[in-house]
């Protein structure tokens, strides 16, 4: 019997610790069962796996909130900088695991799962990634948001919360096939929905000129559309430390005055059209990487996030008792290339309409404000929008922006008396027969600081799309060469090295990454090639598995993996890589008993739908497999797999397993790559030529232990100026290759199939493949010697692997930090936020 007042008696044995915040093995196996009642609202007798996924993850979820208010809580209280990141795209990748590694409690929960008759791994492959993103720069921006954290640096990242991202990929019939992004589907544990975190953004209508009693001349925006955007949180974790900052992504959605204000007038269906225009916004992820096409939604999401995103920013810098000529104070934004531009003409339009601040103390303001990264050398690939487009959405801000401009020219006519043409080459306004706005010189005029993103990068930035500015502003520009997170990218994806590589140096590496160095003392010692090789045989053999279930074809682990994965292009070359394919198995038929060194062919990568070139080329690379996979001359010496829907989750299991990283595009055209370190760091060796961040990689691993070969971005400029004919170079082994592709010989005799592709290389060959072809031949066959000498290799990739420190996104941050931001560490301490009986 136990009286009113008393608990009843423990007799489970549980010493009782806070089923939300515990981390013992019984309270973790406890916090889940009750998630998976309480949450799921199942018995274990009837829950499915993603069920134990849910209920896993808000477990995990509810370790991270005392850090993440702390986080939030401290920044509201401190004086410091905050480091606002704007970008259009966050390729974040699945949480959990990653969440796991960075509170470090991946080995205790997985013990606990592993108590409950659950496996860890099969939990972590339930979630569906966050894939808000479409290749590199997106990315970038998650790799950043980590190493933010990880260095205990206070920032936000903004962006926009689309309800479908990249589309999932299907292969059928070896061509492409784009499958609607549903990540959304079973609900998103690490997100928190703010319904009071909103704000209204203006569409369309037309200006009023007024001026007020006082004299002031004032702008009235009399918009046509008002939407509302609604903030989605997600928790950053930093690895092993106390800040958790926020990613915060908008949704949009139609006001709440809205549908009330249209039914009352009875137009039915104009309520509900609008309803859906403003909640089309935020829906879809354009899948274009690089070339983007002018679409009017496009610029209604840029304009949507950025729009909120300053809006909140002002609004969380008057919080901290700021006042709004100080805002630059509070925040440094960083624009992640042009798609946020449009935010110097909308922090513009606040500071001025809303704040009524005269226009030099905004553009001061403005200016002091913002950062511009740089991603592209393509031209095609330079934002631009046709201005009677923008007038019919932004008509205030085509006003700010002549007016920005107006003011512009001026200075450059004084810098350049009597130049009609710099006035022509840097204004924000294109002229011709279609006028249009260059956001990148929007972007340049308001920012204080203009980088690239790998160091030849930076430098050809200044000589050919930004020449003219960096002759204006010379002082603006710097590089920051991009990094990759260690966290995700060797501690997540392959625990096996991982732990290697800590058994001999510590674990010191995954923060300072530097400390690989310590490896360097090892390539010599026979026994630690030994297991090193080991180790990339067993990743190995978990792919060939993998590929085996889910394809149907039997790779040999033995064999060369050599590897090609990354969005589709002309300019990364994916068909120089299928020329070298073709080009061993024509030698294989010509020679069945050439000794050759058996190698795998994996290829991965994303078409933009409407690039038909680059689907073609998906088509090209399966039609080959299907003829050499199947040739019982070429008796497994060569195989070729193209990985369906490639993604941060599939990547993760391919860049451990690969022998040879292919990062072959045309010398000048890559920005940077990111995925070049990615395999590098998993030790991995690179064929690739002088291009973007390869050229620091190589500086780094030492010229001996990289294959490089090509022409240089200079040369390429040499050929190209001096009349470049890809018929000089279309014969012999070549002249075979194409042949054949033309032929039929790959497609069933159909020989008209893959006609625009090779009429694309024998009538213009923009990217020079047949200008390349030789040299890479002939890197190839000294990579397969190299391979024959297993020690000789392993000694090779321990020293890659060594040297490679340089590219954790970690440095890459403290540079912006250091150089840009004027920013430092601020280490947060936790405390409890809501005492006992406060
Ligand atoms: C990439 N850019 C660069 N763009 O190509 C790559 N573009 O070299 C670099 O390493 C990486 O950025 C990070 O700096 C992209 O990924 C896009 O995805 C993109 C998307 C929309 C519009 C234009």
């Amino acid at each position: 019997k136990t009286s009113n007042n008393s608990l009843p008696p423990n007799n489970n044995n549980v010493t009782v610790e806070d089923d939300r915040t515990g981390l013992s093995i019984p309270t973790l196996k406890r916090a889940i069962a009750d998630n998976l009642f309480y949450i799921q609202g199942k018995f274990p007798t009837i829950a499915t796996e993603n069920d134990y996924y849910m209920a896993l993850a808000y477990t995990i979820r509810d370790r991270m909130l005392q850090r993440w208010a702390v986080t939030v809580d401290s920044y509201l209280q401190s004086k410091t900088r905050v480091v606002s990141y704007l970008s259009a795209e966050y390729l974040l990748g699945p949480h959990l695991g990653n969440n796991l590694i960075n509170l470090g409690i991946y080995d205790r929960v997985k013990q606990a799962v592993e108590e409950l008759g659950l496996d860890l791994e099969h939990l972590i492959a339930q979630e569906e990634e966050p894939g808000l993103g479409n290749g590199g720069l997106g990315r970038l921006a998650a790799c950043y948001m980590d190493s933010l954290a990880t260095l205990e640096i206070p920032a936000i990242g903004y962006g926009i919360r689309y309800e479908f991202g990249i589309f999932d990929q299907e292969i059928r019939d070896g061509w492409q096939v784009e499958i609607t992004d549903q990540w959304l589907r079973y609900g998103n544990p690490w997100e928190i929905r703010r319904p009071e975190v909103t704000y209204e953004v203006k569409l369309g209508g037309h200006v009023e000129h007024y001026t007020d009693s006082h004299g002031h001349y004032g702008s009235n925006w009399v918009p046509d559309l008002v939407v509302k955007g609604v903030a989605y949180d997600t928790p950053i974790l930093g690895y092993q430390v106390n800040t958790a900052n926020t990613l915060r992504l908008w949704k949009s959605e139609a006001p709440e005055s809205f549908d009330f204000q249209a039914f009352n007038v009875g137009d039915y269906y104009g309520a509900v059209n609008e309803k859906v225009i403003c909640e089309n916004i935020s829906k879809i992820l354009y899948p274009n990487d690089e070339q983007i096409q002018g679409k009017e939604l496009r610029l209604r999401q840029q304009y949507f996030f950025v729009s909120c995103s300053l809006q909140d920013m002002i609004a969380l810098h008057l919080r901290r008792g700021g006042k709004v000529e100080n805002f630059y104070e509070t925040f440094v934004v960083q624009l992640n290339d042009t798609h946020p531009a449009i935010s110097v003409a909308e922090l513009m339009r606040l500071l001025l309409d809303e704040h009524e601040l005269d226009w030099e103390t905004a553009w001061d303001v403005t200016t002091r404000t913002f950062a511009y990264t740089n991603h592209t050398l393509l031209p095609e690939a330079l934002e631009k929008w046709n201005l009677d487009l923008f007038a019919s959405i932004l008509p205030r801000h085509l006003e700010i922006i002549y007016e920005i401009n107006r003011r512009f020219l001026d200075e450059v006519a004084i810098r350049f008396p009597g130049d009609e043409g710099k006035l022509w080459s840097l204004s924000l306004i294109e002229e011709g027969e279609e006028k249009s706005i260059r956001m990148a010189h929007l972007a340049c005029v308001g920012s204080f600081a203009i980088n690239g993103v790998a160091q030849l990068h930076s430098e050809l930035l200044k000589e050919t799309v930004l020449k003219d500015w960096y002759e204006l502003y010379p002082e603006k520009f710097s590089n920051k060469t991009n990094g990759v997170t260690p966290r995700r990218w060797m501690v997540l994806s392959n625990p096996r090295l991982t732990e290697l590589i800590t058994s001999k140096i510590g674990d010191g590496w995954i923060k300072n990454l530097e400390e690989l160095k310590g490896l360097e003392k090892f390539a010599d010692d026979g026994a630690f090639r030994k297991q090193w090789m080991d180790v990339k045989l067993a990743v190995k053999k978990d792919l060939a598995s993998q590929v085996e279930q889910q394809q149907g074809i039997k790779i040999n682990p033995e064999s060369l993996f050599d590897v090609q994965v990354k969005r589709i292009h002309e300019y990364k070359r994916q068909h120089l890589n299928v020329l070298h394919i073709i080009t061993l198995y024509n030698r294989l038929k010509q020679h069945p008993d050439l000794d050759i060194v058996p190698r795998t062919f994996i290829f991965g990568g994303k078409a933009a739908p409407s690039y038909h070139v680059a689907k073609l080329m998906i088509k090209l690379i399966t039609s080959v497999a299907e003829v050499v996979n199947h040739d019982p001359d070429v008796r497994d010496r060569i195989k070729v797999v193209f990985m369906p829907d490639y993604n941060v989750t599939n990547s993760q299991k391919i860049y451990p397993a690969a022998d040879l990283s292919e990062q072959i595009s045309l010398a000048g055209k890559e920005a940077s790559g990111t995925g070049n370190m990615k395999f590098s760091l998993n030790g991995a060796l690179t064929i690739g030529t002088l291009d973007g961040a390869n050229v620091e990689i190589r500086e780094c691993v030492g010229e001996e232990n990289f294959f490089l070969f090509g022409l240089t971005a200079q040369e390429v400029e040499q050929l190209k100026s001096s009349g470049y004919n890809p018929w000089d170079y279309y014969h012999d082994s070549l002249k075979q290759a194409i042949d054949q592709i033309s032929s039929g010989f790959f497609s069933h005799r159909d020989g008209s199939l893959f006609q625009r592709l090779v009429n694309s290389l024998l009538y213009d060959d923009r990217y020079l493949l047949f200008a390349d072809y030789h040299s890479y031949i002939e890197c190839q066959d000294r990579v397969a010697e190299a391979y024959r000498d297993k020690d000789k290799w392993a000694k090779m990739s321990i020293l890659n692997v060594a040297r490679m420190g340089k590219f954790s996104s970690d440095r890459s941050i403290k540079e912006y930090c250091e150089d840009i931001w004027k920013v430092k560490p601020v280490p947060v301490e936790l405390y409890d936020l809501c005492p006992d009986g406060e």
